[in-house]
């Protein structure tokens, strides 16, 4: 179907456009009233199912647009029809029989996955006539790992974006309860820069209170250079990002809160692995940052493959250094590693707390 937007003075006015144009085959998508400049504008949306050729389209820059976003959808179908031609041409020159029966079985294990051919085709690369190279080794260097443990990051401040919804504020309660179980005097603050509608703030001021951490709402930049001037108050700073708004990007949001330049900030970016492929990008590009330094994978109980967790990790070049697995706040979460990794990867098998293990061991 295409979609065309009338505007006119009047209803009458742009009913009588549509009719010109398409007649009687139009159906009335939206039909809106909204002021520009203090004039009254009639907007009206219809779809009409008629081939483009028999449409007769003008050369206003609206129409000339209009017919080009029309259009997106075929060039869309067209450039995955490309894509996959592509990867079946390629695909022949994948002569499995350099593989070794366990290396295959693995690359067709993947395939089914759900991880991408591009990787497949990369590891193809990797394997191909040498029968005795472990496969486990090169899955590594795409989809690296890196624990978001204390030791292993020596920056202060620890800021956690990503989508609404996918489990920021969450996992920032983990990873303070944990740092304050295991290091009871460590300085930790919560800070929390989603100022929206949701509860988020109200709930990490809440833990922060209970479990005797300080608190810091991050509203404005003064709000954040205040924060990085009292920095030496503390050991660990974790900041609850908001979700961006549609046009936003994290690299533009840093530089105006001013803490995209030479601080001690890390950005954890958290996702779900059951988002499309072409979120993934959009995510990918959306939070693209010198300042992004890990991918934090949360719900992998919900989820029922993980093709995505190394697709984004081969695209990203990110380690991931959080899994988390429950929608309580404790048992639910682990720095990455790379058993616990590939184990959900290959047999579906969530990770496991110190804790769980101990008590199960009991
Ligand atoms: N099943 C499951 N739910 C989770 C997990 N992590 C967070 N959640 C839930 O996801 C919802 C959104 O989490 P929240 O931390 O508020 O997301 P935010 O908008 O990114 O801050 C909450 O209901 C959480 O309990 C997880 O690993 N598994
Ligand atoms: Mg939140």
């Amino acid at each position: 179907m295409r979609v065309k937007t009338f505007r006119g003075k009047s209803t009458a006015a742009v009913f009588a456009e549509i009719k010109a144009e398409f007649g009687d085959d139009a159906v009335i998508l939206s039909n809106k009233t909204t002021e520009e400049n203090g004039r009254r504008i009639h907007e009206i949306m219809v779809g009409v199912d008629k081939p483009e050729s028999e449409v007769k389209t003008g050369d206003t820059r609206d129409e000339v647009i209009d017919a080009a976003m029309d259009s997106i959808p075929d060039w869309n179908r067209e450039w995955n029809q490309i894509k996959g031609h592509m990867m079946a041409l390629l695909k022949p020159q994948m002569n499995m029989n350099l593989l070794a029966p366990r290396q295959r079985l693995a690359l067709e294990y993947l395939e089914r996955e759900g991880v991408d051919n591009k990787v497949i085709l990369d590891l193809f690369q990797q394997l191909r006539g040498n029968k005795s190279k472990a496969i486990l080794p090169e899955l590594e260097k795409i989809a690296p790992v890196r624990p978001l443990d204390g030791n292993l990051w020596k920056e202060k401040f620890h800021a956690l974006a990503g989508p609404h919804g996918a489990g920021k504020t969450s996992t920032i309660i983990r990873l303070a309860l944990k740092e304050k179980r295991e290091n009871p005097t460590a300085r930790i603050c919560l800070a929390s820069a989603d100022q929206g509608q949701g509860k988020g703030r109200l709930v990490l001021r809440h833990y922060a209170d209970l479990s005797g951490l300080d608190f810091r709402e991050l509203g404005t930049r003064e709000d954040f250079a205040r924060l990085i001037g009292e920095s030496r108050n503390f050991d660990r700073v974790f900041i609850d990002l908001p979700g961006l708004a549609a046009n936003a990007e994290l690299d533009g949001w840093l530089s105006a809160c001013g803490i995209n330049g030479p601080c001690d900030l890390a950005v954890h970016l958290v996702l779900n692995p059951y988002y499309s492929q072409a979120q993934y990008c959009a995510f990918l590009k959306k939070y693209k940052s010198a300042k992004l330094k890990s991918l934090i994978w949360t719900k992998l109980d919900e989820a029922c493959n993980y093709g995505a967790l190394v697709n984004t990790a081969y695209e990203s070049g990110l380690p991931v250094s959080l899994l988390s697995y429950g929608s309580t706040l404790r048992n639910s979460m682990k720095p990455a590693c790379e058993k616990d990794f590939w184990r959900l990867v290959f047999k579906h098998q969530l990770p496991c707390s110190d804790q769980e293990v101990l008590a199960r061991a009991v």
